[in-house]
C-alpha cells in the first residue's frame, strides 16, 4: 500500500512540475488543453490525500503492533475515527478518478463540434475548485454514523456546493456543442452520453446530499445506481471515448468506424438497462450487499442482469475490434478528426523523439488552422499556418 500509494504522489508531483516547466515556450498556461488542467487539478489531489491513506495504515500498524487505542474500542480507540480517515481519502479519490475524464470529455466536445470552446477559463478553473471543495465532504458519507446533526448540515452544504463547478462543466461543454459543426464519430458519441450518464449521476446525488432523504437512502440499491452513474457513465464513458479518441494516434491505426458507434450505442443501452432499475429499488428499500431480496424486487436484478450482459458484450466487442485494426486496420494520418492540440502535429504514431519537425503552437480549439483534405482523409494545417501567423487565441 505504501508503494502504490508512493507512486501514486509521485505521478501527481511529476505531472504539476510538467506542466509548469515544460511546456512549449510560446505556449502560454490558458493554451493548454483542458485535459491538461484537468490532470493538474487531480495530481493535486494525488499530492495532498493520498498521504492521508499511508497515515491512517501507520495508525493501524501502530495499534495492532503495539496495542495502542486508535482505532480499536477494546484498546480504547474510536470506530468512527477510521471512517473518517477512510472518507477524506475516499471522497478526493472518487475525483482523482472523475476529473481526467472530464478532462478527456473537453477535448472530444470541443473537437467535435469544431468550434473554440466556450467558457475555456470556467471549465479549466472548475477544476481546481471541485478538486478544492471535494476536501470539505467527506462527511456525507457519515450522514448515519452519529455525526453531529450540526456537522450533517455543514457537510450537506458543501456537498451542494460541489454541484456547481461540475454543472458549470456541464453547460459549457453544451454551449460549446450548440450551433457547432457536430460530428457524431464514436468519440463523440461517449461524449453525449458522458453528458447525459453525469447529469443522472449528479442530479441523484442532490438526493443523498439533502440530510432526511439520505437516511431513507443509505445502503439501498440507489447508492449503487448513483455510485455507477459517475464511476461507470462519466469515468468508463470517458475512458472508452479517450481510448478511441487517441487510439489512432496512439497505435497508427485507424479502427472500423461503424463498428465503434455500435459499441459505443450498446455500452449506452447496456449501461442504463443495468442501473437505471437500481434507483427504483432502492428507493423501494431493497438494501446494498444482501444475497437475498423479496420476490418483489426480482424484476429489477432480473433486468439489471440482462443490461449487465449486454454492457459486456459490447466490451467484448471493443476489444475485438481494437485489436483487429492493431493488424489489419487502415493506417492513421497524423490528424484524423481535425483536433487542435500539439500532439496532433507529431506522426501516428508519434516519432521517438514525438516530433521530427518543430510543431506549431497554438491553442488546443483553434480548430480555424486547419483544414480538411478529401484524398487523403486527413486534417493538415493550413498554408501559411507557422509559428507567429497561426490564430492562436489566448483565453
Ligand atoms: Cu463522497
Amino acid at each position: 500500500m505504501f508503494i502504490l500509494g508512493f507512486s501514486s504522489i509521485l505521478t501527481g508531483v511529476n505531472f504539476i512540475v510538467t506542466i509548469h516547466k515544460l511546456r512549449p515556450p510560446t505556449m502560454s498556461i490558458n493554451q493548454m488543453p483542458l485535459f491538461l488542467w484537468a490532470l493538474y487539478a487531480t495530481s493535486i489531489i494525488q499530492v495532498l490525500a493520498t498521504p492521508v491513506v499511508g497515515i491512517t495504515l501507520a495508525m493501524s500498524f501502530v495499534e495492532q503492533i503495539f496495542h495502542i487505542g486508535i482505532f480499536n474500542p477494546a484498546y480504547g480507540g474510536d470506530p468512527v475515527l477510521y471512517e473518517h480517515f477512510f472518507w477524506f481519502y475516499s471522497h478526493p479519490a472518487v475525483y482523482i478518478m472523475i476529473l481526467p475524464a472530464m478532462g478527456v470529455q473537453s477535448e472530444i466536445i470541443g473537437t467535435f463540434s469544431r468550434k473554440q470552446i466556450f467558457g475555456y477559463k470556467a471549465i479549466a478553473w472548475s477544476s481546481i475548485a471541485i478538486a478544492a471543495i471535494g476536501f470539505l465532504v467527506w462527511g456525507h458519507h457519515m450522514f448515519v454514523s452519529g455525526q453531529s446533526p450540526t456537522a450533517g448540515i455543514i457537510f450537506s452544504f458543501l456537498t451542494f456546493l460541489v454541484a456547481v463547478p461540475s454543472a458549470i462543466k456541464v453547460f459549457n461543454w453544451v454551449t460549446t456543442m450548440y450551433k457547432g459543426a457536430i460530428d457524431l464519430k464514436t468519440p463523440m458519441l461517449y461524449g453525449l452520453a458522458f453528458i447525459y450518464l453525469f447529469g443522472v449521476g449528479g442530479l441523484t446525488g442532490m438526493f443523498l446530499a439533502s440530510l432526511a432523504t439520505n437516511v431513507h437512502l443509505h445502503d439501498t440499491y440507489f447508492i449503487v445506481a448513483h455510485f455507477h452513474m459517475v464511476m461507470v457513465g462519466s469515468v468508463l464513458n470517458g475512458f472508452l471515448g479517450g481510448v478511441h479518441y487517441w487510439w489512432p494516434k496512439i497505435t497508427g491505426r485507424m479502427y472500423n468506424e461503424t463498428l465503434g458507434r455500435i459499441a459505443a450505442v450498446l455500452v449506452f443501452l447496456g449501461f442504463n438497462l443495468a442501473f437505471m432499475p437500481q434507483f427504483v429499488a432502492g428507493t423501494r428499500g431493497m438494501p446494498r450487499r444482501y444475497a437475498n431480496y423479496d420476490p418483489e424486487f426480482t424484476s429489477f436484478h432480473q433486468w439489471s442482469t440482462v443490461g449487465a450482459f449486454l454492457l459486456g458484450f459490447a466490451i467484448v466487442l471493443q476489444v475485438g475490434y481494437l485489436l483487429h485494426s492493431l493488424f489489419k486496420g487502415k493506417k492513421a494520418p497524423a490528424n484524423p478528426w481535425g483536433a487542435s492540440s500539439l500532439e496532433w502535429q507529431a506522426d501516428s504514431p508519434p516519432d521517438f523523439h514525438n516530433f521530427t519537425h518543430k510543431p506549431v503552437v497554438m491553442g488546443a480549439y483553434d480548430f480555424e488552422n486547419w483544414e480538411y483534405n478529401e484524398k487523403k482523409d486527413a486534417w493538415e494545417l493550413k498554408p501559411g499556418v507557422t509559428e507567429g501567423k497561426a490564430a492562436a487565441s489566448h483565453h
